[in-house]
Order: structure tokens, then C-alpha cells, then sequence
């Protein structure tokens, strides 16, 4: 695991306006929008540079699985003008370039204090104000405090016996070294096969003598498609600029916007509709009809497809078989985006360890050993994934008004009004918080809507002289009813998800997402109406 040397310095104590906890895109923009509304801030960062996800996620073949042209900030023409990505799927470092950019475009890092971890935050109802701890013993008083702590950023480490009893390296894909790590002539095993895992064997097992990857899952996956940006690329994307904005404006519509009332396609439509959402590449095959996240019958019909797919390219059958995914919906667990995963299989130096069918039981000095067998191994690689959604949150301790707890109030499972904020921890937001669109959205698009909201409704606050807001009760419940209702008609509730918190021993089984249509509208209808739903004073 990275270990990072701490630069020292003096522990800070003073009051500003506003603390924006996390330097990823949501913190960057955030301190952007509030330094422009005049605010005095203080940014903390555990990591020792901006970029949050792609800061931490360094591991080898990580990419976004959203097009670059559209994994882009839309609030400044200029930058957006300026800045040029050059392939559709962009790799780790160049997006972490974009956020380097960023900061440095907006000048963000003097407002950060990096290799800083928050780890308290309570509200003082005196002064209706936020005393906000750290690792570094700093004391930062705020009337405002954002929480743009990521939705992934908390690694999930299995408890494995004996691990460190490990002679060799044990790597985790969400902390990876910031030094590059060579695996040639190494003996690698992989634990786990969602996006992190679904990314890093093919370009571990260019390297490495011999990958062993361990899979509990089979997961869906669809080829990226990936390739350079051409010029005509650009220009085809410039000329429907506006008309993105456009939508933008009059918000995206949720991932099951739209599946009430859509029939069921004939077959034979679905599979021509799917076959060219395959040939693009991307995640949008799990959206080619409304009702492929709502109804059993289309979904099975695109699960088969996939599953086709992987058969016809994996060679030894019974590879393709075990890599063919069962007992979950497609997309329910979240789709992954790969470059020549499945196709990964057909290398001599890869094999495949079921651990469903024989489990890990312990990780021995020299490798890892299943129910019925043993397994010699130089490094392991952990890609198991993140405590996602309230991770980062619950692991501050946030105490509210008259002492509650948020772990308390979060005991249940997440409850938030709108995903920005919670009822009884006034002056407090989220970026992309449990209950918003968040992950099933484009996250720069979604970070900068919240971004605004939350600016806006300081900037109001501040104009009428108020300190004080705070999400009702009633209108939490309401709003925390309405996305369990919509969850509730999808699929999403069928798998065992990271999106149901089901990775995490004894996390509650809630989904946390909102997958409606009119997100956006409801958000500035609340704030249209003076804030509906909150109390303000
Ligand atoms: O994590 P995951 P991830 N023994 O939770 C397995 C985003 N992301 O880091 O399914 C054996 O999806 C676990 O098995 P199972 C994206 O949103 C985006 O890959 O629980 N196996 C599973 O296979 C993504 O969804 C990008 O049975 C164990 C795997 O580990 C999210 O991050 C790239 C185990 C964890 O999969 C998380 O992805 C990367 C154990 N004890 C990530 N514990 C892109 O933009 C866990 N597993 C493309």
C-alpha cells in the first residue's frame, strides 16, 4: 500500500465561512463556486494532490467509463474550450491531468490543506456554526460545511486469514502506489471481478508471467470500443454542444425514466437494438429500452445476449462458462466497460479460480489457498471494491444537533432530503449524497448540479442574513419514500450490489440512488419555492 510521509506543519486553528471537505472534482468546483460568492474557505484533502477517485485509483488499465467529451466540466465555455482529450474513454492519468488543470486554471490548492483527513465535525448550536476536526489536530470553525467526499473513495479490504503472513506485496486497486509497480516475471493473483478487477487483468497479464484471478462473481461486461479523438470527432461534438447544455438544463432523465408505460420490444428488436449498442461500445446497452432495468422478461433477453457474446469469445468453454454471469440482472450490479477482458482468458498465462465454487480460505506466506488448492503467488491484488455511498461519510464522527449522531440517524440505512442533507445536521451538504442520482449519472454533470444548488442556497441564505438551514423531517421521509418507491420498480434491488451495500458485513440493505425521471426540476422547484422542505432562520 502507498505510505505517504506527511509534510509537517502547525496545526490550524481559525473560523471561515465555509469547509469543503474532499479535493476530487465536487471539492475543487466547490471551493470555485463559493471563493466567486465571496466566501472565506478552507479545503481539506487526505491525498497529497487534487483528483479524488483518479488520485487514489491508479491501477494499471483504469479509465472512465463515461466519454471523455461528456466526462467534462460544462461550467466554463473556456475551459472547456481549451482543454482537448485524446481518446473516447480517457485512462487514469489524463483525467487526473484534467484535474491538476483545474487547479491550477482556478488556482484551488492554496485553498486545500492536503495529507489532511477530517475526522470530526460538530455542530455547535450556539453559533450555529461547525467545529471541524482533523488528523493534523487542526480546529476549523465554518458557518457551511460541504462534504464532497466522494461515493467511492473508502476501500473494502476482505478480513482474509492470514494475509500478513504474505511475503510478497498485497496491493489494493483504489490505494495503489503512486510509484509504478512491475510485475514482470511475477506470479499475480487477482481477487475480484468488477470494474477494477475487469480493468486490470488485461494489462496485468501483459506483464506478469502468470495471473490467477480469483472470481466470486461472473460480472457483465461490454467492450469499450475505445480510440483516439479525431478532429472530426471534436467538430461533431462542438456542433451539438449547445443542444447539450440544452438538456443538461432541463435535466437528465433517470436510468429508468420512462419504463412505466414502454412496452416490450419484439425480440427480435431487442437483439438488433442491442448488437448496435454493441458495436458502439459503452454502458448504453443496459439503456437501449426503458424497461431493460425494470422488466425480468427484456432483461433476460439482454443478459442472454451478453452471455452469447462472452461464449463466442472465449475459447475453452468451460472458461466461458464460468465467466458467463448468472443470478443477476444485467446492469443491476453495476456494468463494467473493458478493453479485451473476456478475450483476456484465451492467454496461456491467465487462469481462472471459482471461488464461489471452492472459497478462499486463508493467505498463505507464499500465495493463497482455496477450499482445494493451493496456489503459489510473488503479489496479490485486492480488487474488491469500496464501502460506497456513506463509506467516507460515516467514517467522520458528525455529531448534529442535540448530540445525534449521523451513524445513528444512518443506522437504518442512509436517509437524506434530496441527497444534499440531512435532517438535524443544519448547514451541512453532500455531493453527491445517498438519495440523488449520483453513481447511475454522469458524475461530473451530477457534481456540478449539486455544486450549484449548494451555492445558490448559501449565496440566498447569506443575502437575507440567515445562518441557519435545515432539511424538515417530513420532507426527508417523503423524499427518502419516493426513491425507495422507485427503486423498488427496477431490478436494482434483486443483486447482491455494492448499490445495495451488500459488499459490506452487516451495512444495511438499502439502495441509495435515485433513478427517476425530473431529479433537477424537483431540486429547483425547492429552491423556487424558498426553499421547500427546509427549515431556514
Ligand atoms: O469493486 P466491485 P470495483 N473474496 O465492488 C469481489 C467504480 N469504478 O472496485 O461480486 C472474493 O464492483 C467481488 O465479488 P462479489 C464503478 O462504479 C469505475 O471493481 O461480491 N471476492 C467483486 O467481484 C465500480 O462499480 C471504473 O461476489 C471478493 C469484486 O471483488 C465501482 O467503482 C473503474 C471478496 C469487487 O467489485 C467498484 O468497482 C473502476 C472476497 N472476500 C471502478 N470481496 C470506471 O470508470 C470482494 N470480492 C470504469
Amino acid at each position: 500500500m502507498a505510505d505517504q510521509s506527511k509534510t509537517a506543519r502547525a496545526p490550524m486553528v481559525k473560523t471561515v465561512d465555509a469547509v469543503v471537505v474532499g479535493g476530487g472534482f465536487g471539492g475543487m468546483y466547490q471551493l470555485h463556486r463559493l471563493r466567486e460568492l465571496g466566501l472565506s474557505l478552507q479545503g481539506f484533502e487526505a491525498g497529497d494532490d487534487v483528483g479524488g477517485t483518479w488520485y487514489w485509483n491508479r491501477y494499471p488499465g483504469a479509465r472512465c467509463d463515461v466519454p471523455s467529451l461528456f466526462y467534462s466540466f460544462t461550467f466554463s465555455e473556456a475551459l472547456t474550450r481549451e482543454w482537448r482529450w485524446s481518446e473516447k474513454y480517457a485512462a487514469q492519468p489524463e483525467i487526473l491531468r484534467y484535474a491538476g488543470h483545474i487547479a491550477d486554471r482556478y488556482g484551488l490548492r492554496d485553498l486545500i490543506a492536503f495529507q489532511t483527513r477530517v475526522t470530526k465535525a460538530v455542530f455547535d448550536e450556539g453559533s450555529n456554526q461547525w467545529l471541524i476536526e482533523t488528523d493534523r489536530g487542526d480546529q476549523v470553525r465554518a458557518r457551511w460545511c460541504v462534504m464532497a467526499t466522494g461515493c467511492l473513495s473508502v476501500p473494502q479490504e476482505p478480513q482474509i486469514t492470514g494475509a500478513e503472513s504474505f511475503k510478497g506485496p498485497i496491493y489494493h486497486t483504489g490505494r495503489w502506489p503512486h510509484e509504478p509497480v512491475d510485475f514482470t516475471g511475477q506470479r499475480v493473483g487477482v481477487i475480484g471481478t468488477g470494474s477494477s478487477g475487469i480493468q486490470s487483468i488485461p494489462e496485468i497479464a501483459k506483464q506478469a508471467m502468470h495471473v490467477t484471478v480469483f472470481q466470486r462473481t461472473a460480472n457483465y461486461s461490454l467492450p469499450a470500443n475505445n480510440g483516439p479523438l479525431t478532429d472530426a470527432d471534436y467538430e461533431k461534438h462542438q456542433q451539438g454542444y449547445a443542444e447539450y447544455l440544452e438538456l443538461l438544463k432541463a435535466g437528465a432523465p433517470g436510468v429508468i425514466g420512462g419504463a412505466e408505460t414502454a412496452p416490450i420490444p419484439p425480440l427480435e428488436k431487442q437483439r438488433h437494438v442491442y448488437q448496435k449498442h454493441w458495436d458502439a461500445g459503452g454502458t448504453t446497452l443496459i439503456l437501449a429500452f426503458p424497461n431493460v432495468l425494470t422488466s425480468q422478461e427484456v432483461n433476460d433477453v439482454a443478459s442472454d445476449f451478453v452471455r452469447e457474446k462472452i461464449k463466442a469469445k472465449v475459447k475453452d468453454p468451460a472458461v466461458a462458462e464460468k465467466l458467463s454471469p448468472r443470478g443477476h440482472p444485467i446492469g443491476t450490479k453495476r456494468i463494467c466497460v473493458d478493453l479485451e477482458y473476456f478475450e483476456t482468458f484465451n492467454r496461456a498465462n491467465v487462469s481462472l479460480v471459482d471461488v464461489r465454487a471452492a472459497p478462499i480460505q486463508a493467505i498463505t506466506p507464499t500465495g493463497l489457498r482455496t477450499t482445494e488448492a493451493d496456489y503459489e503467488l510473488d503479489a496479490i491484488v485486492l480488487a474488491t471494491g469500496f464501502d460506497a455511498m456513506t463509506g467516507a461519510l460515516l467514517a467522520m464522527d458528525i455529531t448534529g444537533v442535540g448530540g445525534a449522531r449521523l451513524d445513528q440517524a444512518w443506522a437504518g440505512g442512509p436517509a437524506a432530503y434530496l441527497g444534499l442533507t440531512v435532517a438535524g445536521f443544519p448547514n451541512l451538504f453532500m455531493v453527491t449524497g445517498p438519495g440523488s442520482p449520483s453513481v447511475l449519472s454522469n458524475m461530473l454533470v451530477a457534481i456540478e448540479q449539486h455544486v450549484d444548488w449548494i451555492s445558490d442556497a448559501i449565496a440566498h441564505m447569506r443575502a437575507k442574513g440567515l445562518n441557519r438551514i435545515e432539511a424538515q423531517p417530513d420532507a426527508q421521509a417523503a423524499w427518502v419514500a419516493h426513491v425507495k418507491a422507485t427503486a423498488d420498480s427496477s431490478l436494482f434491488p434483486k443483486a447482491n450490489s455494492w448499490y445495495m451495500g451488500a459488499n459490506i458485513p452487516g451495512k444495511p440493505r438499502v439502495f441509495p440512488i435515485y433513478i427517476g425521471d425530473g431529479y433537477r426540476r424537483k431540486c429547483e422547484d425547492v429552491a423556487a419555492k424558498g426553499y421547500e422542505g427546509f427549515t431556514v432562520g
